[in-house]
């Protein structure tokens, strides 16, 4: 028997599970949870399941694509498509300049080595200022307000699910989508312990979610009035007397500025804009700031929507004001074995961060960590002028079905003249695209997630080896052999020449500070150290040694279940990067804002529908309806409507339905519930596999429609820029003739 067992952390969502895989003469046989995963203990869910599916996919791509003569992507091999974006990609450097290329980089590149550590390296060998990502489709809103409060991108406090007597989400469903900004297997099985251990879960969420379902308490909450409702309660804790920071009241500036802005808030003002009862708003916060332990949560409903930056910040104040913030079962801060801003440098206090450095050209909203919003992506390349993007980059992202206005986009994307993705489909995206380059099997990479340990309920790590050689070149040598090519080195520069350069430069960063276990030593030493290693392996292994746990690389590979680094512990003030070395509880922009919201509160909803979206357990985004494991069974892709505006605008179950916002209109098949709130329609989004051009045969068969059609990329949340995807107004009725599109 050749079979062999093999251990790995699994790359698709940011849970994080351990994988026990069977493999046989080079075929996975089978997938398991490892039950003896140090933070998993065993689950897994059918998506996890399905990396076998995924592996042995034959649409999955396993050759470079190249865009003939007659307009087809056809089979190439490396050095013809490297020759084919230097004849394509140059010209457009050369006529429009370094922002005449922009790059969109998608969600899986959080979850892959290689995208982290090297997409870096082609952003600044580009060197435009036109970088978007799925970040402002996503938590950019969480990440400005935790940068101005903390002082770091990824300084976001965690709810310490094991240990709190009281939970509060809101916007999230961890049951379907394993967590988010809260790397946590089992979710479940977390939650359920809370409850057992006499602790009270509550969830707010315009619908009855998978997890309100499982929750002591769950409101409908009218999309898009998160802020208002937290606002609600800190009018409430200041009124009653319940403000108590406790011991980290000394590490706070603007405690009296941020309770301040909450006059005018009262639960009573509040109450109808949420669609929550004045009286129940009040109970909610006395019950808050009286369980011995509590933290807030709030997750993708509180970021993709008008007020995204006010509501995530407000979650923290309420975390701060009622003593949870940073302390055991509240909301912590993980202290991860590699990476992390804020176990760098002098702890304690830092530069902060500078958002609007630079703005879009059109219509000038204002960067953040280095990106522009993706809202802002087709004007870019629509609008003529200097610094019109006439080329775009994408790695691992599919932004024609996840961003707002799809329509729009796709014309857009058609119109360019050139395009590259790196990525493992043909598909919405990459169908437009004049090369498209394969990125290995996620099975055929190393494996380590240095973003999600920055936001873990537990600091664990655990690498995962490479299970089979790659069967097309790995995405990081891809990364630089393009950013090699756009720094004017031709199309065949020597990659490890490169990686040694970039080797050098990152243990010259880490040797020359004076705080960390590497600060003054000697580079030549520490670079013999890291050998024979290259690549993302050999960058890992430096980002350990200088990280805060005297780990290196060898230590992870000599623990295949992972290593347990213990429970969350208090980091006030150490992990505070802020110029003032506080927790800014009152930042300026963001004090700013809050006049909107209270503007807000005197508009009316008059009957008006407004569309959310919803994930499925079986799902992932846009990418993986191409596995059949994952998309058999009845059809994921519903409108979900409350019965009595099923009845007001004559919808039938199982009928199709039009949809109709300001930026287009999509049918789609009616399901009655009320398990969404009258008012309130739901699509999930990442469906609509239906384009001309793609090469994803099951997800074609399983089509579902985009309900991106119906985003509308002229309203974003203005201080992150983030798009807003739930609280879209709509209007519904019966599809009486067939749909033009
Ligand atoms: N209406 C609405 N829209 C949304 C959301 C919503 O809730 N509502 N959610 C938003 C969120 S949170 C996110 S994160 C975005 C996601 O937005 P995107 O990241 O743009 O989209 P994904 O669907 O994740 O597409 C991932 C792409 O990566 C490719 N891929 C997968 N694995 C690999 C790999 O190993 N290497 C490479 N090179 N490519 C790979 C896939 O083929 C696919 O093309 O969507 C956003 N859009
Ligand atoms: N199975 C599966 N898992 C996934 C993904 C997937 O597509 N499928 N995507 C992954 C990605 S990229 C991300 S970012 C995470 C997201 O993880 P989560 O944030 O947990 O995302 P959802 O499951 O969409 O839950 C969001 C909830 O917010 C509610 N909501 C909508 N608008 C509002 C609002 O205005 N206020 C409030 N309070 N609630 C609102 C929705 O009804 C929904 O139940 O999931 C990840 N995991
Ligand atoms: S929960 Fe996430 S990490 Fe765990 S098996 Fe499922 S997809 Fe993979
Ligand atoms: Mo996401």
């Amino acid at each position: 028997m050749s079979e062999q067992t093999a251990f790995r952390t699994c790359p698709l969502c940011e849970a994080t599970c351990g994988l026990e895989i069977t493999v046989d003469d080079g075929e996975v046989v089978k997938v398991r949870g490892d039950a003896d995963d140090v933070f998993s203990h065993g689950f897994l869910c059918p998506k996890g399941v399905s990396l076998k599916a995924l592996h042995e996919d034959p649409d999955r791509l396993r050759t470079p694509l190249v865009r003939n003569a007659a307009g087809e992507l056809e089979p190439a091999s490396w050095d013809e498509a490297f020759a084919a974006i230097e004849a394509g990609l140059l010209p457009v450097l050369e006529r429009g300049g370094r922002n005449a290329v922009a790059t969109y980089i998608g969600n899986p590149s959080a979850h892959n080595l290689d995208a982290l550590l090297y997409g870096r390296v082609l952003l600044k060998a580009i060197g435009s200022q036109n970088v978007f990502s799925a970040s402002t489709v996503d938590q950019m809103p969480k990440q400005v307000a935790a940068a101005e409060m903390f002082g770091t991108i990824l300084s976001v406090p965690i709810p310490d699910i094991d240990r709190t007597d009281h939970l509060l989400i809101l916007g999230a469903n961890p049951l379907a989508s394993n967590g988010s900004l809260l790397t946590a297997p089992d979710m479940r099985g977390r939650l359920r312990a809370l409850r057992a251990r006499g602790g009270k879960l509550v969830v707010f969420d315009p619908r009855r979610s998978r997890t309100a379902e499982e929750a002591d308490e769950h409101h409908f909450i009218r999309p898009g009035t998160d802020a208002h409702l937290l606002f609600g309660i800190v009018a409430t804790l200041v009124e009653e007397d319940l403000v108590a920071p406790g011991p980290l009241a000394e590490h706070c500036a603007g405690l009296d500025e941020a309770t301040a802005l909450s006059a005018g808030f009262t639960p009573e003002a509040v109450a109808p804009v949420c669609g929550i009862e004045a009286g129940e708003i009040r109970r909610i916060a006395r019950e808050l700031a009286g369980a011995p332990r509590a933290a807030v949560y709030g997750r993708i409903g509180t970021c993709t929507q008008e007020f995204g930056t006010l509501a995530s910040w407000l979650v923290d104040v309420v975390n701060v004001l009622t003593g949870n913030l940073d302390r055991e079962g509240g909301a912590m801060f993980p202290m991860a074995a590699a990476g992390q801003p804020n176990t760098r440098g002098e702890p304690g206090r830092g530069r902060g961060v500078q958002f609007g450095r630079w703005a879009s050209r059109v219509r000038g909203l204002g960067e953040t960590f280095g990106e522009l919003p993706v809202s802002c992506l087709s004007e870019e390349i629509e609008t003529p002028g200097e610094g019109q993007v006439r080329a775009l980059i994408t790695i691992a992202g599919n932004p024609a079905l996840s961003t707002p206005n799809s329509a729009r986009l796709g014309a857009a994307l058609q119109s360019l003249d050139f395009m590259v993705s790196i990525d493992i489909y043909v598909n919405e995206t990459t169908r437009h695209a004049d090369v498209v380059l394969p990125g290995p099997s996620t099975l055929a990479r190393g494996h380590y997630d240095l973003a999600f340990y920055q936001l873990s309920i537990r600091n664990v790590a655990n690498w995962s080896p490479p299970l089979f050689e790659p069967e097309v070149e790995p995405e990081w040598r891809t990364l630089l052999r393009l950013a090699a090519l756009v720094a004017g080195q031709g199309s065949d520069a020597d990659v490890d020449a490169f990686d040694e350069l970039i080797a050098a430069e990152a243990v010259r960063r880490e040797t020359a500070g004076s705080h960390g276990p590497l600060a003054g030593r000697d580079v030549a030493a520490v670079l013999g150290e890291l050998e024979p290693r290259v690549g993302p392996e050999r960058l890992l292994d430096l980002q350990l040694r200088a990280g805060p746990y005297d780990l290196t690389l060898a230590d992870l590979e000599a623990a295949p279940h992972g290593i347990d680094l213990g429970p969350l512990q208090p980091r006030v003030p150490e992990m505070l990067r802020t110029p003032s070395g506080r927790i800014e509880l009152a930042p300026a922009a963001i004090v700013a804002d809050v006049e909107r919201l209270r503007a807000s509160l005197s508009r009316h909803v008059n009957g008006q529908m407004v569309l959310v979206g919803r994930r499925h357990l079986r799902s992932n985004n846009s990418w993986m309806h191409n596995l059949e494991p994952l998309v058999r069974g009845p059809a994921a892709c519903t409108m979900h409507v409350h019965p009595e505006d099923a009845e007001r605008f004559g919808l039938i179950d199982g009928e199709p339905a039009r949809v109709t916002s300001a930026a287009g209109a999509v049918d789609v098949p009616v399901e009655v519930t009320d398990a969404v709130m009258a008012g309130v329609v739901s699509i999930p989004h990442g469906w609509g596999h239906d384009a001309e051009g793609s090469r994803m045969g099951v997800a074609a068969a399983h089509p579902g429609s985009n309900s991106n059609l119906l985003a509308d990329e002229s309203q974003v949340d203005p201080l992150s820029g983030n798009a807003v995807l739930n609280g879209i107004p709509v209007e519904v009725a019966p599809v009486r003739e067939p749909a033009t599109a």
